[in-house]
């Protein structure tokens, strides 16, 4: 049975009808016919489905409730082909044999790109022999050469082995939240070495010469792949511990310190801090609580761009050649992040000591401001770059809750459901916003540093220290053998310094 169409895009057929009305009764114009996806909840989940579902309306995408015959394209997440194919057999829609089967991966790849985007054998996903003639290819062996610093890697945003590191990353967190540090180092990196593979693992046979693999995570991986999740990993989701600090730690200002506090005091959902009478909170707690849901809410990528639009429109007033940035998640390609990092410079040295204040100061007069917290600048120009791996920067920052206008005021979203309707009339949105001020010789080091991911930038340093003998920051690069500081103007001379080949931003996603 040929389950799985050829490679391109189906053929345009017309359709008479070009308006969706999706579940939330908003309508958005198709622009794309022909083309007609279902998204698979299994494994999904309700929400996430819905959210999805509701993006790609907005884009212009045809995307039915119901698997309908009209459906061409079916997209799941975590699921196998042969698990989609069981599913689709179950539902007694086998018969619509012309479906392509694809991961999550391409519908958010189409998000991205604004259109639908041709699909790939990585996107399709693998259906047994017999049922496939077009399966993906094998596992390269080009993996088995892998460096174990993620640096020395190239980590695009698309992550064929999800199924695995989204089990590795939950391990890794949980072990965080236990302070264990050594099992959470391995976990990260051995997560970070298969987000760095270009095919997906199908046996155990295929992590042969990948570094960092232990025994350990190839016995959770054999297990993911015979029976499709991972006891270890749901024992944590199920752990109170882990909910509880789960729960805790997506409030804005709470770190692990209080989660502990709170754990041990025998609280452990946040409607407990909310109503605990005696709590105390920082005032930037207190604040993200109060807008909890939009913060845990993801900031799509539209609203970075309408946030950087903004600071730039204040800053360029008494400012005029400052640099304004997008860094962390958005500028390695993400469409959705937790907050908005912008990393502000002016080539004038000096000048971007008067940034910080003005701009806050004009977002509080227009009423925008709804929490900050202003950090002023530690920075020591004789001291060496920290050695350790996770140190904070001493740069003048701020951490901001932005009160963002919402585009467009969609009055009738969501009207079926009176408890949302107050929500609805509410023409903004509360944003995370992180604003960075660098001296100008520093910024590349800063914008090196505030790109991340994480891990890329916890094994840069590593890099630096044990094979250079330089010491890396958000600062500086010291090269200790010279016994000197060595300049960069951009993100590849620091690279150079370093001997390593230099990695876009949108490939360190490590
Ligand atoms: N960073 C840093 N110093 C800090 C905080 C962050 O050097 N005090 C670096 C690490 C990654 C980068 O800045 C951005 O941090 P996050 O916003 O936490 O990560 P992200 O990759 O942007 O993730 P998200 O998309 O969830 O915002
Ligand atoms: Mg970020």
């Amino acid at each position: 049975m040929d389950l799985v169409r050829s490679a391109s895009l189906v053929p345009i057929k017309k359709k008479p009808r070009l308006v969706h009305v999706s579940s939330t009764l908003h309508r958005h114009e198709i622009k794309f016919e022909g083309i007609v996806l279902y998204l698979l909840e299994r494994k999904m989940g309700t929400s996430r489905r819905n959210f999805l579902m509701e993006l790609g309306r907005k884009r212009g995408f045809r995307i039915e409730n119901e698997l309908r015959d009209s459906v061409t394209h079916v997209v799941a997440e975590n699921n196998s082909g042969d698990e989609v194919l069981e599913w689709l057999q179950t539902a007694r829609r086998i018969q619509a044999n012309t479906y392509q089967i694809l991961d999550i991966s391409w519908f958010t790849e189409c998000m991205g790109a604004g259109h639908p985007i041709e699909i790939q054998r990585r996107h399709q996903l693998q259906v047994q022999e017999d049922f496939s003639a077009a399966c993906n290819p094998p596992v390269s062996s080009s993996c088995v050469h892998l460096s174990p610093y993620a640096c020395q890697r190239r980590t695009p945003l698309q992550d064929v082995n999800r199924i695995f590191t989204d089990a590795f990353d939950i391990l890794a967190e949980n072990f965080e939240f236990e302070i264990n540090k050594s099992p959470l180092v391995a976990f990260r990196r051995a997560s970070s070495v298969l987000k760095s593979l270009q095919s997906p693992i199908m046996s155990t046979k295929d992590l042969e010469g990948l570094p960092l693999i232990g025994v350990e995570m190839k016995y959770i991986i054999e297990e993911i792949l015979e029976e499709g999740q991972c006891c270890r990993v749901l024992e944590v989701l199920n752990s109170e511990r882990y909910k509880a600090f789960k729960a805790f730690t997506s409030i804005f200002g709470v770190g692990l310190k209080t989660a502990e506090k709170w754990f041990r005091m025998g609280l452990r959902t946040l409607e407990d801090i909310k109503y605990k009478k005696d709590l105390k909170l920082t005032t930037m707690q207190k604040h993200g609580l109060l807008y909890y849901d939009d913060i845990a809410d993801y900031v799509s990528k539209m609203e970075a761009e309408a946030v950087e639009h903004l600071m730039k429109n204040i800053i360029y007033k008494f400012v005029p050649d400052a640099i304004v940035t997008i860094t962390g998640g958005f500028r390695r390609g993400k469409e959705l992040g937790h907050d908005v990092d912008l990393l502000i410079t002016c080539p004038r040295k000096g000048v971007e000591r008067e940034i910080l204040h003005n701009t806050i100061n004009v977002l509080k007069n227009q009423g925008q401001l709804l929490f900050y917290d202003i950090y002023e600048s530690t920075f020591d120009d004789t001291k060496r770059p920290s050695r350790r791996v996770d140190a904070l920067d001493h740069y003048q920052k701020s951490f901001l809750i932005l009160k963002l206008a919402k585009k467009e005021v969609k009055a009738e979203k969501r009207r079926d459901d009176g408890w949302k309707r107050l929500e609805d009339l509410r023409d903004w949105k509360a944003v995370r916003v992180d604003l960075v001020i660098t001296p100008h010789e520093q910024y590349a080091f800063a914008l090196l540093g505030w790109t991340g991911s994480p891990q890329f930038e916890r094994d840069l340093r590593r890099y630096a220290t044990q094979e250079k003998k330089m010491m890396l920051d958000n600062h500086a690069l010291f090269d200790k053998t010279k016994n000197v500081f060595l300049k960069a103007r951009s993100e590849e001379d620091i690279f150079a310094h370093l001997g390593l080949d230099y990695v876009l931003p949108e490939e360190r996603n490590a």
